[in-house]
């Protein structure tokens, strides 16, 4: 049989890709390798993030690496893709911090801000020199954030913000939110709220058994006032932050796959080294069901999702493309997860393997960013034309 490049790029995927592509992936993976992997057990068991890695970071040019100017990196959509995958290779928490830094609140800078907005932010959040958290999601209001309660009452020049957001990533450590309030007719607004202002707390949300490598926190807002100058005047409506999630989804399709494969790498590694019955695990056929499985499925994201940043790069995509990758890279990963767990046995529950913390981390991936059905909703709402959300 043909030698592939490597157990995990089966379809020589590879090959599709550019140079330039390839040098990013290799590069992130390097880094992660080096610079990650020694001390995510650690960060894991003590539900803590790895701040001090934060300018390291910057410095390899991931946060809004696919933002022309303002000192980002400027690459293509795939280029980010794997970017996201090499990361999340390393830990769920891992990307979502550069995600969310880059898709969540670069982004709608980018896109919705003014000159003088992007100007100020987006060269401190490219270097890591500032931090951004995302505040959409309320305690009453998930999956239906047009249902949202927090007010944004315009008072002169000024706004005035109440309510609370919950479950925002890096809520606690940011300098930064982009916050998603309904003005008095009912209009949802995206606003920048520096985490300083008097009102404003983020307290961190402790009890996580998923995504313990990640802060994760709720906003209250207690009469913050801030100017008309930090609203994003060139968006209203709850298309501004879907448009936003539009972006972190595109990230996770591909972050997700780099967690199967490392889930995979590990289970193939396992197989032909334990040794049960005199024989190593590799041998037995229900093993090697399991073992093909993975491969099967890792190679049919890959092909997707290199298709889909095809498609982000030539401006061709669709949201709803979007949502299927999230929906099925989500969930394939996570069911690599559990059969590497269950093919790890006893093994497979200690940090010793890097396999239960993929698993439980996916277990908020495939919830987050929208939930595997509410895609499973989009997707057949874009076919049939029938939305089934209400
Ligand atoms: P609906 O009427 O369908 O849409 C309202 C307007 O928005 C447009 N639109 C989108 N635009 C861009 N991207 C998308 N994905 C879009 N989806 C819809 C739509 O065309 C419409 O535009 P217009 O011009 O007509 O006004 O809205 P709906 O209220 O019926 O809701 C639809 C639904 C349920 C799909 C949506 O609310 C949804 O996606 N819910 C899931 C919520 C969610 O994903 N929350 C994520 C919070 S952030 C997060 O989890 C970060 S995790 C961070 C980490 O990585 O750590
Ligand atoms: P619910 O909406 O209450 O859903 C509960 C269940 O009901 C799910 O299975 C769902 O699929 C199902 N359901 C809901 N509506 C329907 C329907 N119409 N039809 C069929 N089934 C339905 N949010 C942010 O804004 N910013 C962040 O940075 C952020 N980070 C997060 C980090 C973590 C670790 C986690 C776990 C969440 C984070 N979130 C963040 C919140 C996340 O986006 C929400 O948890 C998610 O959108 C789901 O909302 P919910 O938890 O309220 O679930």
């Amino acid at each position: 049989m043909r030698k592939t490049v490597s157990p995990t790029d089966f379809f020589d995927v590879d090959s599709l890709l550019s140079e330039e592509e390839r040098l990013t992936r290799d590069s992130v993976r390097e880094w992660v390798d080096r610079r990650f992997m020694p001390v995510i057990t650690k960060h894991h068991r003590d539900g803590t993030f790895p701040m001090e890695l934060v300018p390291e970071l910057g410095e390899l040019g991931v946060f809004g690496a696919n933002i022309n100017g303002y000192g980002c990196a400027g690459l293509n959509n795939v280029a980010y893709g794997l970017i996201m995958q090499e990361l999340e290779r390393g830990d769920s928490g891992l990307r979502s911090f550069v995600s969310v830094q880059g898709a969540l609140v670069m982004f709608p800078i980018l896109a919705y801000g003014t000159e003088a907005q992007k100007d100020y932010w987006l060269p401190k959040l490219a270097t890591g020199e500032k931090i951004g958290c995302f505040g959409l999601t309320e305690p009453d209001h998930g999956s239906d954030p047009s249902g949202m309660k927090t007010r944004a009452r315009k008072q002169g020049d000024n706004w005035v913000l109440n309510g609370a957001k919950m479950w925002i990533t890096n809520g606690t450590i940011a300098d930064v939110a982009v916050v998603w309030a309904k003005d008095d007719e009912g209009t949802i607004r995206g606003f920048l709220v520096e985490t300083d202002r008097p009102g404003f707390q983020a307290p961190e949300m402790k009890g996580k058994f998923s995504l313990r490598a990640s802060i994760t926190s709720e906003l209250v807002f207690e009469d913050v006032v801030i100017p008309d100058t930090n609203r994003l005047p060139k968006v209203e409506g709850l298309k501004g932050p879907l448009g936003c999630l539009t972006q972190a989804r595109y990230g996770i399709s591909w972050g997700a796959q780099g967690a199967a494969m490392a889930c995979y790498e590990s289970s193939l590694n396992y197989a032909k080294t334990r040794i049960q019955f005199d024989k190593p695990l590799a041998s037995f056929q229900l093993i090697q069901a399991k073992i093909s499985d993975m491969v099967c499925e890792i190679v049919k994201a890959q092909l997707l999702s290199l298709q889909l940043g095809r498609l982000k790069d030539s401006g061709t995509y669709n949201f709803g493309q979007v949502s299927l990758a999230k929906m099925n890279n989500v969930n394939i990963a996570l069911d690599i997860a559990r059969n590497a767990r269950d093919l790890h046995g006893a093994n497979g529950i200690t940090d010793e393997y890097p396999v239960i913390r993929h698993m439980l981390n996916l277990e908020s991936v495939k919830t987050y960013e929208g939930t595997h059905d509410i895609h499973r909703l989009i997707v057949a709402s874009a076919v049939t034309g029938v939305q089934a959300f209400k």
